[in-house]
Formats: structure tokens, C-alpha cells, sequence
């Protein structure tokens, strides 16, 4: 197959997105195995090569002796260290701030325990997990308090979600587009596997009282920071979570305990969960009015906005990243939905013109990352490339002058507008609000 045969389906080169990983594609230029051979061959003349077979001697020098022993905790090679998450702290007060998830330099759909993103309103507490204990009271029939021992020997379960943060993604409300690699633009979003016990299981064991509406969820920071929640979620699909990847939650993340709140926006997932009270009506804590409301163009402002509408971005290629040349190319990134599964993904490289559909890798989860890929033959001439996200729901993302159109300019939160990279001759890579 040529790749003259290779079949358009839209504008910009943008394949069908079938067309991945048909034999004989040269996705990239690999080096021919003979040029790799004599200059390995020249380096270990020079270094004077131990006697031995011929081929031997051409090993590198990590196959020539024992490697290393084992380790009682795995970490990333040393050759990776310079993933890691972005901190922007408060110079004042170190521990409130953010530490973004690099999501342009990682594959699949899992963000790794250690590069999920953070946000603090005052430090990461040094909790002694056999001296914390969540209570449960407020309008129910008896208050409970639940130490981590209780809540191992209750049946759990997980959920495989994202938790984004409301304020993920809000330099898109600046009025010129921000050049920054997508992780410290849309990096407080991350996903991972979160298991614990039921929160409906705990909240029937204390007996939920018939007036009560809401749930005030607290955390055991120095910040006690504390959030309003409907029963009815708290009821549906919410956990109170001890594990996230497998392993107990780091610290960071809430250790020992986390409210995990599917689908709806990061202040909910409280960390460090030591009170929920049950009440008649929201407690209007700083999170849930001065903060994490929108104010709209009428001069009103949106106030409980708890669903993540959908989103999606193309990682690679991205911001900062540079074209090799003209070629055939993966275009891939995330997409997701506080509503349920991703749908559909459409991808343009012609500005939004025409669309091509990307393939969706499974597994599609309701309320988690999607990986989508399209493959796409650039001709070298500048594009400007987009993905658009559907959920199951027919929500379609929108394109930022209908988002704006919308909710104004004053945005802060919320901010899920359709993604523009602009590629030009050169091969460089710029965000542009097209
Ligand atoms: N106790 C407590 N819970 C908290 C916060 C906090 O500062 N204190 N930050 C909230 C916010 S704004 C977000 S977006 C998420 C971030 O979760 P993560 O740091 O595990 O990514 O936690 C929420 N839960
Ligand atoms: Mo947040």
C-alpha cells in the first residue's frame, strides 16, 4: 500500500481513522539498521572492545555486567525525571496554589499517582491515620464516626474517573490566546482509579433524616475547608475513597480518607474527609459564593454549578511541540465528560471547516479520560488543528466564541471551549483562539 492511496476523509490531510497502523505506513524516519551497527561498531573499536564474540562486542555497556538489584518502591527512570507536575504556589502562603498534571507528556488515560494534579488552600496536613475519624451527624437519626479501620471491613468500590478542578483551563477567558504547554494550561485534570465504601452505605447506618436536602462535607486541613453537596448525589455515586491506583491515597491527595464525587467539578472531592453533616439547606461556605460561582453577562451569577461539561484537547501535536517535516503523523489527546461516556470525537486541521471522526481507544468510561487518536498526513503548509468532544448525552463541546457568546467575559470557572493549534511552515506549534 502507498501512501498515495492513503484515503482523505477531510481537510488538512486528516485521514480515515481506520487508516492507523495499516502495514507499510513510514509514520517517521527510522534509521536504517546497518548506519546504527557501524557506528556502535566505530565507538567500541575506539573504546577498545573486550575480547569476545564479535556481536558481544557490540553490546552496550548495560549488557555487559549485572544490572541493579531490587528496589522496595519503584521509581521513573532517571531519564525521566523532567516529567513532572508544574507548581504554582502562593509565594506567601506556599501551601495554597495548584501542581499541574503534564498531560502533554503522557500516554493512555491514567495520570500516575505521583503526577496528579493538587490543589491546596493551605498545605498538605501530616495526618496519623490511627487518630482521624470521619463523623457522620447533622439530621440523622445517630451520629457515627468511622476510623480507617471501620471503613476497611465495609464492602468497597471503584470508580476508574477524572476529577478536574472548576478553574481547569481558565486562561482560555484571557483576551489573548496563552502560550503554555497544555499541562500548565488544562494540567488540573487527572485520572485515576479511586476505591472505597459507599457513602449511601455509611449515611443508611446512621439514618438519614427525612428533612434533610444537603450534605456539608469538611476536611481535616488547616483550612478546614467545607462544601455543600445535594443528598441526593451523596446518595447516588459518591465514595468516601482510601485507595487511589491501588495503594492507599497519598498525601496529597487526601490521605486517609477523600470524598470522590463522579463527574462533578474538584471542589466537591473533599480531601482529608473528617465531617459530613446532613442539613435542610446549603451551609454557603467561601467555596460555594465567593468562589466557584459564575458571574454571567446579565450581572447575575451562576451559583452550583457542580457538572464538568465536556472537554477534550489534542495533546500531540501541541503547544511547544515541532513538526518534523512533512509526513504522516498520530494526532491524539483526551476528551471527557461529567455527564457519562464520550460519544464521539471530531478532529479538523483545517480550522474548523471540516471534520473527521478520531477513533476512540477503548475502554470508554462514563466520567473518565478517553484517549483519541486520528491519523493525518500534513503536507508541511499551515494548518490550524481542533478536537471536539460528544457525550453520551448529545452535548457538544463548544467553539470558545459560543462559549463566550454564552457566559460572557468575566469567566472564571468552566472553561471548556474547543482547543486551536495553529501549525505553521516551519513546523512550529501555537495555541490561537480560531
Ligand atoms: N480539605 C480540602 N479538600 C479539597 C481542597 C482543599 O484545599 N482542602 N481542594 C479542593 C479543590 S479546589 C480541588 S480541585 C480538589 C483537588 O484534588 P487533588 O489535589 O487531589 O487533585 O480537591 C478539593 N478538595
Ligand atoms: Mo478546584
Amino acid at each position: 500500500m502507498t501512501q498515495d492511496a492513503l484515503r482523505s476523509v477531510a481537510g488538512g490531510g486528516l485521514l480515515h481513522r481506520r487508516t492507523l497502523l495499516r502495514r507499510g505506513l513510514v509514520f517517521a524516519a527510522a534509521t536504517p539498521a546497518a548506519v546504527i551497527g557501524a557506528e556502535a561498531a566505530a565507538a567500541d573499536a575506539a573504546a577498545s572492545a573486550p575480547a569476545g564474540p564479535p556481536d558481544a562486542a557490540l553490546r552496550p555497556e548495560w549488557m555487559r555486567a549485572p544490572g541493579a538489584p531490587f528496589t522496595p518502591y519503584g521509581q521513573p527512570s532517571k531519564h525521566e525525571r523532567q516529567v513532572t507536575r508544574r507548581i504554582s504556589g502562593n509565594r506567601l502562603l506556599p501551601g495554597n496554589g495548584i501542581a499541574l498534571t503534564p498531560l502533554d507528556e503522557l500516554e493512555g488515560i491514567i495520570t500516575p499517582t505521583g503526577l496528579h494534579f493538587e490543589r491546596h488552600h493551605n498545605g498538605v496536613p501530616d495526618i496519623d491515620p490511627a487518630r482521624h475519624e470521619l463523623l457522620i451527624h447533622g439530621r440523622v437519626k445517630q451520629p457515627l464516626g468511622f476510623k480507617v479501620e471501620d471503613l476497611l471491613r465495609y464492602p468497597m468500590r471503584s470508580h476508574l474517573i477524572f476529577i478536574e478542578c472548576g478553574g481547569n483551563s481558565n486562561a482560555g477567558w484571557h483576551p489573548e490566546p496563552i502560550q503554555r504547554p497544555v499541562g500548565s494550561f488544562h494540567g488540573l485534570v487527572s485520572c485515576s482509579e479511586w476505591t472505597g465504601v459507599p457513602l449511601s452505605v455509611l449515611l443508611a447506618e446512621a439514618g438519614v433524616d427525612p428533612q434533610a436536602s444537603w450534605g456539608v462535607a469538611e476536611g481535616a486541613d488547616a483550612f478546614a475547608m467545607n462544601i455543600s453537596l445535594p443528598l441526593a448525589k451523596l446518595m447516588d455515586d459518591c465514595i468516601v475513597a482510601l485507595y487511589q491506583n491501588g495503594e492507599r491515597i497519598r498525601p496529597e491527595n487526601g490521605y486517609p480518607m477523600r470524598l470522590v464525587v463522579p463527574g462533578w467539578e474538584g471542589v466537591l472531592n473533599v480531601k482529608w474527609l473528617r465531617s459530613i453533616e446532613l442539613a435542610d439547606q446549603a451551609v454557603m461556605a467561601r467555596n460555594e459564593t465567593a468562589k466557584y460561582t459564575e458571574l454571567l453577562p446579565s450581572g447575575k451569577a451562576r451559583q452550583f454549578t457542580f457538572m464538568m461539561d465536556a472537554k477534550s484537547l489534542i495533546t500531540s501535536p501541541s503547544h511547544g511541540y515541532r513538526m518534523k517535516g512533512p509526513n504522516l503523523y498520530e494526532i491524539t489527546g483526551l476528551a471527557w465528560s461529567g455527564r457519562g461516556r464520550i460519544k464521539r470525537v471530531d478532529v479538523s486541521a483545517d480550522g474548523g471547516r471540516t471534520w473527521a471522526q478520531a477513533a476512540l481507544q477503548d475502554p470508554v468510561l462514563p466520567r473518565c479520560m478517553t484517549r483519541f487518536r486520528a491519523p493525518w498526513k500534513w503536507d508541511g503548509k499551515p494548518v490550524v488543528l481542533k478536537s471536539r468532544a460528544i457525550d453520551e448525552t448529545g452535548y457538544v463541546q463548544p467553539e470558545r466564541t459560543a462559549l463566550l457568546a454564552q457566559r460572557g467575559t468575566n469567566g472564571y470557572f468552566h472553561y471548556n471551549a474547543i482547543v486551536s493549534w495553529a501549525i505553521d511552515e516551519d513546523g512550529q506549534v501555537r495555541h490561537v483562539y480560531a
